[in-house]
């Protein structure tokens, strides 16, 4: 018995072994159809005109079957939508002597205008042809594939339209006196595959700090166009590395290569940096401190779309502290610590090229001054012997201009050897560590220059410059670090945004 079972085991083996030898020489020879897309929206009695492409089949011949009843046997087909709504599955086969390919293709009928979009894409919307010419139209989605889609301005004439996720999205208008018309979205993801992270770096001049000539490296010679080239080098892609910002104002600039939807309720994106929580820090019940050194943001949406942030439709997210540090739950710690508290909205701080540049440590080394009659000099430590002035720059000063976030820093050891630089609540990038909910930044934060909310359907570019102006000690100067960044919903992140 026992030996019977074994000889079946071989033969059923060798069978199996044949058989898939068989499938794979056919592989090459098996029809391939192409040319046609899963999903298909059409209003009611629209035509469609399909028309496959079938490759390596010369003998083959077509099927095609509406809701399983065969309807042509030509190489292309036109279907047309019923005079009501619902769904459709259409069937396309393709047999030759070789083998058999099909495709499954389903078609929604309804009675709204069909529109193909893409995702991650603002679609701008028009008042559709039964309802022009009457005022005060609101607009409503009434159904959807996904949350992660935002329609914005829906209360105007031109209401924008994007979603991060491919799927079906109904749309109504409806007027003030009942009447209704929309539009049913189809977003299909495009041929060209986007990428969650930063795709472009346009900008970057970082304020004098103790890494800068360093992190990206300067080499003699090199040019501010190199500098930004080797800035993309770290921060472009996934596998992106860290650069400095230097002191306050030091910046970069950067965008994707699609517009990151403003998902409402979610936070949309997020910056990565390097800060992180103090695990010893000796005051007792201390809120999330250690490592945080909040860069501003600030957005802007390609609204010309050629690519580039030329649009000067900058926004600022509005952090928790851009306006005051006052609700920080630091605050009162560093009034006692004798911080500087304020928070200047038009700050303006200039560096002077240093005289001396050979030597470390230099007390003072860069000279600065500001725009509220401040004067004083950035110290060179003894850990980095660089020069702290950008390389590349020919000016013997820059000016840097920007909000200036109140000190967050309290030498919590009383003798300078245990600096903690407390977190700000929410809004800014190198403040909470990477990965953490409160590193993630909600678009809907983003407000205009009188302060009002700016209602952006999505972003494509963002510009993030250090907000906090302050020496720690052996610590050197708070200077934020900025190691790429990405689109939450992309990557299928959720997190929830905080209302204040
Ligand atoms: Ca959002
Ligand atoms: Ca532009
Ligand atoms: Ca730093
Ligand atoms: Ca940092």
């Amino acid at each position: 018995m026992k030996s019977i079972n074994k000889y079946t085991l071989y033969i059923l083996l060798a069978v199996l072994f044949a058989a898939s030898c068989t499938k794979e020489a056919e592989v090459g020879i098996v029809p391939v159809i192409s040319g046609l897309e899963s999903e298909y929206i059409a209003t009611v009695k629209q035509t469609l005109e399909l028309k496959p492409t079938v490759e390596n089949a010369p003998d083959a011949t077509y099927t095609w079957l509406l809701n399983g009843v065969e309807e042509s046997t030509a190489a292309t087909y036109t279907f047309t939508a019923p005079s009501v709504a619902g769904t459709h599955t259409l069937v396309f086969r393709a047999a030759s002597s070789s083998g058999m390919a099909q495709k499954v293709i389903s078609i929604e009928v309804g009675n709204f205008t069909p529109i193909n979009a893409l995702t991650n894409t603002v679609l701008p919307l028009e008042t559709p042809r039964s309802l022009e010419g009457i005022q005060n139209i609101e607009w409503q989605v009434i159904k959807a594939s996904s949350d992660l889609y935002r329609l914005e301005y829906s209360e105007t004439e031109v209401p924008q339209f994007i979603s991060a996720k491919t799927g079906r999205y109904t749309i109504k208008a409806i007027t003030p006196d009942g009447l209704e018309d929309g539009y049913m979205i189809l977003v299909r993801a495009g041929e060209k595959v986007q990428s969650p992270y930063i795709s472009h770096v346009f900008d970057y001049l970082p304020a004098p700090g103790q890494f800068v000539n360093k992190l990206p490296k300067y080499d003699e010679g090199d040019t501010h166009d190199d500098m930004v080239a080797k800035t993309a080098s770290h921060l472009v892609g996934e596998n992106a590395t860290m650069i400095t910002l230097g002191g306050w104002g030091g910046y970069v600039t950067f965008g994707f290569d699609h517009t990151i939807a403003n998902v409402s309720g979610k936070r949309d994106f997020t910056i990565n940096g390097n800060a992180f929580g103090a695990a010893a820090n000796p005051r007792p019940d201390a809120p999330f401190g250690g490592s945080c050194e909040p860069a501003v943001i600030m957005v802007a949406y390609d609204k010309n779309k050629n690519g580039k942030p030329d649009d000067n439709e900058w926004y600022e997210i509005k952090g928790s502290g851009n306006f005051t540090a006052e609700n920080e739950s630091w605050y009162e710690m560093a009034v006692n610590n004798k911080n500087d508290v304020r928070t200047f909205r038009d700050y303006e701080m200039t560096f002077y090229r240093p005289v001396n540049d050979d030597e470390a440590p230099i007390k003072n080394y860069i000279y600065w001054t500001d725009n509220q009659g401040q004067e004083g000099y950035k110290v060179k430590n003894g850990f980095h012997k660089q020069s702290y002035y950008p390389g590349w720059i020919k000016e013997d000063k820059i000016t840097y201009k920007g909000i200036r976030l109140a000190d967050n820093g309290i030498d919590e050891s009383g003798q300078g050897s245990y600096y903690v630089l407390y977190a700000f609540r929410y809004g800014y990038a190198d403040n909470y560590p990477n990965h953490s909910e409160n590193a993630g930044i909600d678009i809907d934060w983003a407000i205009d220059k009188e302060g009002k909310p700016a209602n952006l359907p999505g972003i494509d570019f963002v510009k993030v410059y250090n907000g906090v102006d302050k020496e720690n000690g052996w610590l050197g100067e708070a200077s934020a670090e900025i190691a790429g960044a990405y689109d939450l919903h992309m990557r299928g992140i959720s997190f929830n945004t905080i209302k204040e």
